[in-house]
């Protein structure tokens, strides 16, 4: 048994040694050409690897910036302790495979390293500015989609933008500087987080920001920056001691920043980098002139369905993505739902096959070596709900069809709210409305009825043309009843 812990740490002079662990043996250090906002798991696992492919099939300076935006220099020392260096363990049924990416070659943390960050993102050689920081990091106004004022982080931004500690500000104040420059051109901007139309939702954050402190940089910005749209997917949980274990083994150096996935991996991509993009065509992305109909299906079938796991399961006590998918009446729920009531709201290209889509994502749900956590998924419900769940309620209200399982989800979230899971176990929520919610869940006294109407006023989250509709109401209350008196493995088993 070999601990992690005694062995040396991984650094770039070991990678000679490593070569089994290396996407190739062939290797020129690449400049810095992407920044990276939100270096966590997910673009670690995603990007950054489809990013060294690219360079490794096709040349370039995409070397990688990630930055934290948390203030976390615990990561960021780590990091670059390794100069960098991490691995990504792939789990599947079949074992573990572990790559050492290369590709990241600095990491900063804000606000400790805003300085370095803004030389950074002035360097002509930045073409890319990338994000992966979930939707809640857009500090989006749901109502709207132009900048949440009522935002303190964003008041904070607005009032001191030289020292921006939001997405919308660090972006804004980045490409001022790009504007500033008589020789400057800006940066593409490359949202990669599951929200729908991501691109387009980042510019207008953007725009309506920059157009608060400066209507002319508002308008260079709207008429010269690009915001292109993509879809990715892969399942990344939190890293765990068991990679350190996997990773020590295999490459015989300490690594401690490792990072999970599944083996399965998709990136589409809008073609549009009027500053050029690293080769990702090459390797495996799909470059399209229009997402939309990629994005909706992920977020739909895929994180739709995930959400309403995560849910079910944190009151019905399931702890993983796989325990919860191996429970048959379980899985007819979830089979039932994307055929039934997900898919019909899709309108794909005509060799897209939403069947095997699904059987697809049934099996990578089922992946027993992933151990992904429900309540990974569960966190920030209150911004991942209405994306993944209420637009595709609303597409079956217009169409004038049932959305019995849908509901259900949104149901369970909101019994979920109360804090504890059928058998009261209590656990925590996150989520940044997380302290009115549970207040709004706790005030309703168990009552499905008081429930629903407690949480249906919450703007943020459910618009007010979807609850005025008396079906879904109506749909709601019933799913809500079901819980409380069947239990979620209850009303899993009668509407499976
Ligand atoms: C998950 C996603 O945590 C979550 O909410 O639904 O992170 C999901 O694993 C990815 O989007 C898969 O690509």
């Amino acid at each position: 048994m070999i601990s992690a812990a005694t062995l040396p740490r991984l650094v770039r002079q070991a990678l000679p040694t490593l070569q089994t662990h290396l996407l190739s043996p062939l290797w020129q250090e690449p400049r810095i050409g992407i920044v990276h906002l939100g270096i966590g798991n997910f673009h670690r696992a995603h990007q950054a690897l489809y990013t060294e492919e690219a360079m490794l099939a096709a040349g370039g300076d995409w070397g990688i910036c990630g930055v934290t935006l948390q203030g976390d220099v615990g990561k960021r020392d780590a990091l670059m302790e390794q100069q960098g260096l991490y691995s990504v363990v792939e789990r599947g049924p079949h074992g573990a495979k572990v790559t050492v990416v290369r590709a990241l070659r600095e990491v900063l943390a804000m606000p400790h390293d805003q300085a370095a960050l803004f030389a950074r993102l002035a360097d002509p050689a930045v073409r890319i500015v990338s994000l992966t920081v979930t939707e809640k990091g857009y500090c989006r106004d749901p109502r709207t989609g132009e900048v949440a004022l009522d935002n303190p982080a964003v008041a904070h931004d607005l009032a001191s933008p030289f020292e921006p500690r939001t997405v919308p500000g660090i972006l804004v104040a980045a490409l001022r500087q790009r504007h500033d420059d008589a020789r400057g051109q800006p940066f593409t901007v490359l949202s990669c987080d599951n929200l729908s139309h991501n691109g387009a939702a980042l510019r207008q954050v953007v725009c309506s920001f920059a157009r608060q402190l400066d209507p002319a940089l508002a308008d260079w910005i709207a008429a010269h920056v690009a915001f292109p749209s993509t879809m990715v997917d892969r399942i990344v949980p939190a890293t765990t001691h068991a990679e350190s274990v996997t990773v020590a083994h295999a490459i015989v150096y300490q690594d401690a920043a490792p990072v999970p996935c599944e083996p399965f991996r998709q990136w589409v991509i809008e073609d549009r980098f009027p500053a050029g993009r690293p080769a990702w065509d090459a390797v495996g992305a799909q470059l399209v002139d229009d997402v939309t109909p990629f994005e909706l299906a992920k977020l739909r079938m895929l994180n739709g369905t995930h959400s309403t796991l995560a849910y079910l399961s944190m009151l019905g006590g399931f702890e993983t993505i796989d325990a919860a998918i191996s429970y048959p009446p379980m899985r007819n729920l979830i089979h039932a739902m994307m055929t039934e009531e997900i898919a019909p709201t899709l309108t794909m290209p005509a060799s897209f096959d939403l069947s095997a889509y699904r059987d697809a994502l049934l099996e990578r749900y089922a992946n027993p070596a992933l151990k992904h956590r429900c309540s990974q998924i569960a966190m920030d419900g209150s911004q991942k709900i209405p994306p993944r769940l209420l637009d595709t309620i609303a597409a079956r209200i217009d169409a004038g069809q049932s959305f019995t399982r849908l509901v259900l989800a949104v149901a369970a979230w909101m019994m979920f709210l109360r804090g504890h899971a059928d058998d009261g176990t209590r656990y925590e929520i996150s989520d940044p409305l997380a302290s009115r919610l549970h207040a709004l869940a706790v005030s309703a006294h168990d009552d499905p009825q008081a429930l629903m109407d407690a949480l249906l006023s919450v703007r943020e989250v459910f618009p007010a043309d979807l609850t005025a509709f008396p079906e879904f109401r109506e749909a709601l209350l019933r799913a809500l009843r079901l819980l409380r008196e069947e239990g979620a493995r209850g009303a899993i088993a009668a509407l499976q």
